[in-house]
């Protein structure tokens, strides 16, 4: 079994429900267990700005899936949830983001470990924070370190 960390995000919808729909759709996923939820957050929007707030979050599970079968069972959770492609960065019922996978290193047209972006949004470090601040996604700086380097402004958790 390995260590796999995802971030959640939605700003379409009842973002709060779809977030703990979605935590419940990764605690079922096969051969797979949730470890770990973090709170939620509300976080303005990064990139695009004219859109609705974020809802945020982060999960650790812990599973026997390969990154691939994993990222595929992400994206199931996501259509199920009504997701529609849209713009970059633009608004959507539900995003997940596979951030890292214990021990793996990953280029491919598909998928990027680590995420290559996590180290630069407050939204992903901030509820990966607190479920995995001694986390080294690149081997180098911690979760917590990356943080400490950004402007949470803005981010507030929510009950
Ligand atoms: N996701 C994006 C683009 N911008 N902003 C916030 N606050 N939270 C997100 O999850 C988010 C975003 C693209 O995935
Ligand atoms: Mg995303
Ligand atoms: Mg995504």
């Amino acid at each position: 079994m390995t260590l796999a960390y995802v971030a959640l995000g939605s700003n379409l919808g009842n973002p709060r429900q779809q977030l703990l729909d979605a935590m419940d759709a990764l605690a079922k996923l096969p051969d797979t267990r949730l470890l770990q939820r973090s709170p939620l957050y509300r976080t303005p929007p990064w990139g695009v700005l004219e859109q609705p707030p974020f809802i945020n979050a982060a999960v650790e599970l812990d599973t026997a899936l390969s990154p691939h079968a994993l990222l595929d069972a992400l994206l199931a959770i996501e259509q199920r949830a009504g997701r529609v492609r849209g713009e970059r960065n633009g608004p959507r019922t539900l995003d997940l983001d596979l951030l890292h996978v214990d021990g793996v290193r990953l280029d491919d047209p598909q998928l990027t470990l680590p995420h290559p972006r996590m180290a630069e949004r407050a939204f992903v470090l901030l509820p990966l924070h607190d479920i995995a601040p001694t986390l080294r996604p690149s081997g180098q700086a911690t979760v917590a370190e990356w943080l400490a380097r950004l402007d949470p402004a803005g981010c507030e958790r929510v009950a």
